[in-house]
């Protein structure tokens, strides 16, 4: 799973990058200073059961934070996106190659409308952030057109030779750029498409066919950032003209991970506050003191906020904790709690096995769910939160 950061150039996709993955991706003010992606990992929080449990976890793949287990995903910088570049206008369609994998997207927008279309600096509300929302969502869909149309006559001629349905067909040519059946099945039924006859498909068709396929497998947060700068009337006119729109101040995270680095502040990502445990400067003091004023505004500085919205609320994704031993909660060698997988929602103690290993799945006996210690069918939904023995005859 990877989460791609979009949006034109000079918004704040770097320093969101940098904030949200202790990465140094180049960030400055002026358009097109990423050239070429970066990639990262970055973590979705969510309750850990140590505290629940009063145990001391030990965390493999990913962090626990006073209580807060912090679960790795990959996400991607991509440079600036301008109109047309689905044409090559700007750096082109690089940064389209870049968001194939990219199973959500993360659009950061200049909320305080302080930068231009093609992300020049202007003054501040010259520009309408709702423009580059829907600039930004057309360049995709145009872009997915053009991959379909160049490939439609080959797909058509494949559906015709072959015994294969469009769902079939169009899901094998296009699982690069995340496409599979069920969003094929969905595209076409929404755009009102006849999928018996794919030949006779006009350029229109193909157009809105693909508008429905990227809605469905690039989904959309938008990142209302500088929202420090922004007005709140400026925020409420986002939220009323776009969904899933969260505010958010990359430059304030950034800061509170720098000093978090330093050993100067305690702060989980996501929090509403922080607190001052080193020796601060009065400058590096007063510094923070914007930053608590900017979280008290907004209820945090909004970054986390974007990735766990993107993870759990559109890709409806949640967090189980696998076990060997379910007195002690640990692993085969001891270490408690160590795992925390992201599953989909509706994922069954069978897809957990699969998750943890193939072998595991083969040679299952029995899932036991560890809260209520009682076994469950290999079918039953998992439930976010769940800490799950799974035991398998394989070792
Ligand atoms: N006020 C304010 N400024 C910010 C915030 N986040 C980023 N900026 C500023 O916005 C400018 C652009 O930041 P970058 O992170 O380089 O933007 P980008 O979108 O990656 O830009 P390109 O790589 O050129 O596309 C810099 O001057 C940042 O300091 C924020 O939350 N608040
Ligand atoms: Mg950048």
């Amino acid at each position: 799973m990877e989460i791609g950061i979009v949006g034109k150039p000079n918004v704040g996709k770097s320093t969101f990058f940098n904030a949200c993955t202790h990465g140094a991706a180049e960030m400055a003010n002026y358009p097109f200073t990423t050239i070429a992606s970066n990639t990262g990992v970055t973590y979705v929080t969510a309750p850990c059961p140590c505290t629940e449990f009063n145990v001391v976890c030990e965390p493999r793949n990913a962090r626990c934070v006073s209580g807060v287990r912090l679960v790795p995903t990959t996400i991607i910088d991509v440079a600036g996106i301008v109109p047309g570049a689905h044409e090559g206008k700007g750096l082109g369609n690089q940064f389209l190659d870049d968001i194939r994998r990219a199973s959500v997207l993360i659009h950061v927008v200049d909320a305080s409308g302080s930068t231009d279309e093609g992300g020049n600096p202007v003054n501040k509300g010259a520009h309408d952030p709702l423009e580059d929302v829907a600039f930004l969502e057309r360049e995709i869909d145009l872009w997915f057109a053009s991959v379909f149309s160049r490939h439609w006559e080959k797909v058509s001629r494949k559906i015709a030779l072959t015994n294969k349905n469009i769902f079939q067909v169009v899901a094998e040519n296009f699982s690069g750029i995340g496409i599979g059946e069920e969003d094929v099945h969905g595209a076409v039924k929404d755009a009102g498409l006849d999928p018996e006859r794919p030949r006779v498909w006009t350029e229109d068709d193909i157009t809105s066919f693909a508008m429905h396929i990227r809605t469905r497998t690039k989904p959309i947060v938008i990142a209302a950032n500088k929202a420090d700068i922004a007005d709140d009337d400026q925020i409420a006119a986002l939220q009323k003209g776009a969904r899933n729109v969260v505010p958010v101040s990359a430059g304030a995270e950034l800061l509170l991970r720098k000093a978090r680095d330093a050993s100067l502040i305690d702060y989980v990502p996501g929090e509403s506050d922080f607190s001052i445990t080193g020796d601060v400067s009065q400058k590096q003091g007063e510094a923070l003191e914007r930053v608590r004023a900017i979280m008290r505004r907004w209820g945090s500085t909004g970054v986390q906020s974007c990735i766990n919205t993107a993870v759990f609320d559109i890709l409806d994704r949640i967090v189980v904790y696998p076990v060997e031993n379910e007195k002690r909660l640990c692993d085969g060698k001891g270490a408690v709690l160590p795992d925390a997988l992201l599953l989909r929602r509706g994922a069954t103690p069978m897809d957990l096995a699969e998750k943890i290993h193939s072998d595991i799945a083969k040679n299952y006996i029995y899932a036991l769910n560890v809260r209520t210690n009682r076994r469950i069918a290999e079918d039953c939904e998992l439930c976010s939160g769940d800490i799950i023995k799974i035991a398998s005859a394989a070792r």
